[in-house]
């Protein structure tokens, strides 16, 4: 007897975790599917050397759809009876939730609950398991417990896209108590690579330090420096989560590095990647980042603080190692070297 072959959709296929996981499936032999949102512009960079690979062209596909609509999801979903879907899709900014919070809502909320409502409405609950992409932003930042947030910690969300995700994660839950479905909450603390959205703050960083080199005038706008994250590199998490997605039973796990560093130490190590070294000067909106030269690379622009900060955030992955046998693999010090290397090189 032959094995048939899997077959998964990546919502956000065109995003950043998208193309890793995408790879990833492609790479264990599955047929993939990718929803993809439509753009004015080019929206597919990141997927297009698959796409455009002749060795993958049966097993690769790209469906239009949205998951705020429930008619492309019934389409896409009614059409290929994925056995494994991936909920990427998301407006994934925090501070641009604070600005486009309908919009937001629409693409996190109602996107999950329409996964969750069309696998049930065509009779797939036997079949097709859901992994839904919960966040670290729903701890908020406060009572951390020592060894960081786990799967028990309380969730107090600090903005419109910590609050839509919340949805998404509680629903993930009702469903699968109600209904018996197969759904499972990846809570994942910060995860980048050079294929990092351009307007999250270490992409912009890697790019800057690039940009410093380049030309003598530039310098590089930033916000809040104090803030801490635990930052992983994203080929370690997809990994991650297709173990999540086929655990025996469907449950909650956070994937963490188990440290968390400031945005500034952030900064100082992405400029030591590229053989820099800078010292602060200055305090809050006067602060500045000085070169070894005495050339000014980093000052402090308001304009990218959010009305309300989440200060904080360390995970526990203690439940994931056990269970799944998965740790975060690439060092903060290499992710950082990476992404700094993709820049200078590009
Ligand atoms: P990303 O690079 O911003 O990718 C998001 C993807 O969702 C893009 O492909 C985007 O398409 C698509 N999308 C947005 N709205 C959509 C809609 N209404 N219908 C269909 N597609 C839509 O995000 P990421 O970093 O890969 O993260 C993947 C998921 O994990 C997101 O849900 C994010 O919230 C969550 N997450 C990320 C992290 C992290 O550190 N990266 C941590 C925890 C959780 P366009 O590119 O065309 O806009
Ligand atoms: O890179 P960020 O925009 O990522 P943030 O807000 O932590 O959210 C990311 O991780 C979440 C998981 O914890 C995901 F759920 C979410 O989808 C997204 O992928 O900002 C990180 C920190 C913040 O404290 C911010 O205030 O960097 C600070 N920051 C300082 N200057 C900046 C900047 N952030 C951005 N984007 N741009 C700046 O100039």
């Amino acid at each position: 007897m032959t094995n048939k072959q899997k077959v998964a959709l990546i919502t956000g296929v065109t995003g950043q975790d998208g193309s890793y996981l995408a790879e990833l499936l492609l790479s264990e032999g599955h047929k993939v599917v990718g929803l993809r949102k439509r753009s004015s512009t080019v929206n597919t960079e990141r997927i297009d050397h698959l796409y455009q690979d002749p060795q993958l062209a049966s097993d690769f596909s790209l469906e239009y759809g949205d998951v705020s609509d429930m008619t492309s999801l019934m389409r896409v979903i009614a059409k290929h009876e994925p056995d494994e879907v991936y909920n990427l899709a998301a407006q994934s900014h925090v501070k641009i939730s604070f600005e486009n919070p309908s919009h937001t809502l629409d693409s996190i909320g109602h996107g999950s609950l329409f996964i969750y409502e069309t696998v049930k409405s065509l009779g797939l609950i036997e079949k097709t398991r859901i992994y839904q992409a919960s966040t670290s932003e729903l701890f908020g930042g406060v009572n951390m417990p020592p060894k960081g947030y786990d799967e028990t910690s309380r969730m107090v969300p600090m903005s419109p896209y910590g609050a839509a995700k919340q949805y998404g994660y509680t629903l993930a839950r009702i469903y699968r108590d109600a209904y018996g479905m197969h759904i499972s909450n990846g809570i994942l603390f910060n995860h980048e690579s050079p294929r990092r959205g351009k307007n999250f703050v270490t992409r912009k960083v890697a790019i800057g330090v690039a940009k410093i080199r380049e030309d003598k005038n530039h310098c590089l706008y930033l916000g809040n420096l104090e803030a801490e994250r635990d930052w992983g590199h994203a080929k370690d998490y997809v990994k991650g989560m297709t173990r999540i997605l086929r655990a025996t039973q469907p449950d909650d796990f956070v994937l963490a590095t188990g440290k968390s560093v400031k945005i500034r130490h952030f900064v100082e190590q992405a400029f030591k990647a590229s053989g820099e070294e800078i010292r602060w000067e200055g305090s809050k909106e006067d602060e500045v980042g000085i070169l070894a030269s005495g050339r000014v690379a980093v000052r402090i622009d308001p304009r990218y603080y959010r009305p309300l900060e989440v200060d904080r955030l360390k995970g526990n992955p203690e439940k994931a190692r056990k269970i799944l046998d998965w740790k975060a693999e690439i060092s903060f010090e290499d992710l950082v070297k990476e992404m700094v290397e993709a820049e200078l090189g590009s």
